[in-house]
């Protein structure tokens, strides 16, 4: 009769803890990243996780895994999508073959400053894009700073001329493919962890990347000659799973966006101290950066807004030129 009377508590004590949360389990959850620890996304990365756990009292715990471990950008878009993996830091870039509109942020020469980026991405604009890749099934939590992208090369590259013809690679997806070749290069779309033997074994005779891309990747070794033509600024993107979003409650799903908002700020601040000093070391290395004439890169990829499957992006375009 005893025991009976202690099982029959236990029971209510567990009815009415799991009711009050203090019961719910922590999940373990992963999150994906292309750079190694230390880069400027993976310390935004480490501090969301950090902020995510506490503001949501341990329920959610993130473990980050950096260089590719759990893939390519493309391949952990898809297992996001699909709730194999939580969370996953990436380049807008892959995330266009799952949601194409969000490629808006990909076209060349649409922001024209650090200022006028995020003035758009905290903005209205940058926050339906947030909210509207849940067409993909995923949850944008905020966005990451990624500089502006430069080409570079095995051999001098001092004008857009000495881009023609060569074999340039490009994060797989459609509007680097479609800026290349209006510039006249060859686009060769390969996985960002590939990029430095493609480079070295002469597979592809150049790349375009921000600084410090292409200083901790090492391209700066086998492609040492930058032309800085600052042709794309395209922000880096946290996403969730919306399955596994969908099952928080809202008081967490708000922790975590507030963890991002914090981690944002944060790693906008490493940013800027890291991509000087990745300059600084390329400079030491022997590197040799020339300066573009912009204006010239500019009408050469002009086209790039008018070509028909470009359409979709038109009313953005016009938004985004006039956000002051
Ligand atoms: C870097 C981005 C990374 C991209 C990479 C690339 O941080 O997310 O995957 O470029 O070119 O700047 O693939």
């Amino acid at each position: 009769m005893k025991k009976i009377g202690l099982l029959l508590l236990m029971v209510v004590i567990v009815i009415s803890l799991s009711g009050s949360n203090m019961l719910a389990a922590a999940k373990i959850c992963k999150l994906a990243e292309v750079h190694p620890d230390g880069y400027p996304t993976a310390e935004g990365d480490k501090k969301f996780a950090e902020l995510a756990e506490k503001y949501t009292n341990g329920r959610v715990k993130i473990q980050c895994f950096f260089n590719s471990q759990l893939g390519t950008e493309n391949d952990v878009v898809e297992q996001t999508k699909l709730g194999v993996i939580e969370f996953t830091r990436v380049s807008i870039a892959p995330v266009v073959s799952v949601y194409p509109e969000i490629g808006v942020f990909s076209l060349p020469y649409l922001f024209n400053s650090h200022e006028h980026q995020w003035k758009v991405l905290n903005g209205p604009i940058g926050q339906h894009f947030l909210s509207a890749v849940e067409k993909a099934n995923l949850v944008g939590l905020g966005y990451f700073e990624a500089g502006a992208r430069h080409f570079y090369a095995r051999k001098p590259l001092n004008s857009l001329a000495d881009l023609k013809g060569l074999k340039i690679r490009v994060q797989p997806s459609p509007i680097p493919v479609a800026m290349v070749k209006l510039l006249g290069a060859t686009p060769t779309p390969i996985a960002y962890g590939e990029v430095y033997s493609a480079l070295q074994t002469g597979v592809v005779d150049g790349a375009e990347n921000n600084y410090p891309s292409w200083v901790t990747a090492n391209h700066y070794e086998v492609a040492k000659y930058l032309i800085e033509d600052g042709h794309m600024r395209q922000p880096e993107i946290l996403v969730v799973s919306k399955k596994f979003f969908d099952s928080l409650s809202k008081a967490d799903q708000e922790a975590l966006r507030r963890a991002m908002r914090e981690a944002t700020a944060f790693q906008i601040d490493a940013w800027n101290k890291y991509e000087s000093k990745m300059l600084e070391q390329a400079k030491a290395k022997g590197c040799v950066i020339k300066k573009a004439n912009i204006a010239e890169f500019q009408a050469a990829v002009a086209p790039i807004f008018d070509l028909p499957e470009h359409k979709i992006y038109k009313p953005w375009v016009e938004r985004i030129r006039a956000t002051k």
